[in-house]
């Protein structure tokens, strides 16, 4: 083993966790490096954890370090490197005697922690820690954690990478052609049915998406719909919310930021605009992104948008901007 490197996981007894834990030590996601895990979940469930660990005691991970687990966050964040922000109130359970189902009580409920979060973060977490949030509203989940840490050094993403790879499954089945082929397959925007999955300036085989497919129409009522409502589609038919296709996601997101982005390639997860494509400074927005050979990662900043992209792009900034506005009192 080269070296270490500590991942914290919230949400770690949930149903994407149980999928993403053991991957974090199979010896793949972080090469040779030896992973220690901080798992956290809230007290009233913490004690299951005992049993995760003892699983992965017995699955034998030659890459696993120390694992530990806890209901304090901030004990866990001290000193890691990543952290995978599973945890939130998920929509339509009673939190405080009051069944939450308005996004603007969700976004209040999942504010409030990841401003504790976030606070932890900025002073425990290393310098340069990466910080990825799945639990939704993922976007503006971030948005309040990266700004309650106040930490430059920290790069705050939410993950998009599912929806890109749902994105790349449907082109893929439309064109025949095998996934490993599709790339910079861009998810702009919110993590949210406002999303817009970039079918024009996707590679095919090496060549664009707006040459390849050519057929608008099904851009607009088949691919778009489909990719945007994928989500629901999938607690539809299995009575749950993905787990496993979020899992890999999440992992594949690590794996972009480990190592550097190929040549004409990018990436999908949201960072804080730096008002690249007119997007608002400071939202946490949907961009193609590329790992560098120095580990910065960066927007991809030399992408054409049409006219269509820019209409259906902007409806997914002008949601942020609401969530944003939503949760103005969890400023610092
Ligand atoms: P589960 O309900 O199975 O697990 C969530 C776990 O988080 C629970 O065990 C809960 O006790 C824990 N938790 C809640 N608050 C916590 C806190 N403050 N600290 C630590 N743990 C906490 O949900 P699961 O299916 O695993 O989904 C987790 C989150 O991912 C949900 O918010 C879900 O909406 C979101 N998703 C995000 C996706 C994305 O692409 N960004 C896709 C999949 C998924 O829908």
């Amino acid at each position: 083993m080269s070296s270490s490197i500590k991942v914290v996981v919230t949400g770690a007894a949930g149903q994407i966790a149980y999928s993403l834990i053991p991957r974090l030590v199979n010896g793949r996601t972080f090469g040779d490096k030896k992973v220690d895990l901080a798992l956290v979940e809230i007290p009233q469930v913490v004690d299951k954890l005992k049993g995760l660990v003892m699983e992965l005691e017995d699955s034998y991970f030659p890459a696993m370090g120390k694992v530990t687990y806890t209901d304090n966050f901030s004990e866990a964040a001290k000193d890691a490197d990543w952290f995978l922000l599973v945890g939130s109130i998920p929509r339509g359970i009673v939190y405080n005697g009051k069944k939450i189902e308005e996004r603007s009580d969700l976004l209040s409920i999942n504010g409030g922690i990841f401003v504790d979060q976030g606070k932890a973060i900025g002073s425990f977490g290393k310098d340069k820690a990466k910080i990825l949030v799945v639990g939704n509203p993922a976007n503006t989940n971030a948005f309040i954690g990266k700004n309650a840490a106040d930490n430059e050094s920290q790069l705050w993403m939410a993950m998009t990478m599912l929806d890109s790879n749902r994105a790349k499954s449907v082109i893929s089945k439309k064109t025949g052609v095998n996934i490993s082929e599709i790339k910079n397959m861009i998810i702009w925007g919110n993590h949210s049915p406002t999303m817009y999955p970039d079918s024009e300036n996707v590679i095919i085989n090496n060549q664009l998406g707006s040459t390849v497919i050519n057929d608008m129409s099904w851009v607009e009522k088949d691919f778009i719909p489909s990719v945007q409502q994928r989500g629901k589609a999938v607690i539809d038919a299995r009575g749950a919310s993905s787990a496993t296709s979020a899992a890999k996601a999440a992992i594949d997101t690590v794996m972009a930021c480990e190592s550097p982005t190929e040549e004409g390639n990018s990436f999908s997860a949201a960072i804080a605009s730096d008002g690249s494509y007119d997007v608002p400074e400071g939202i946490i927005c949907g961009f193609p992104l590329v790992t560098l050979s120095d580990g910065t990662i960066d927007i991809k900043r030399d992408i054409a948008l049409s006219d269509f992209a820019k209409s259906k792009f902007q409806i997914s900034i002008d949601e942020l901007l609401s969530e944003r506005d939503a949760v103005k009192h969890l400023m610092k």
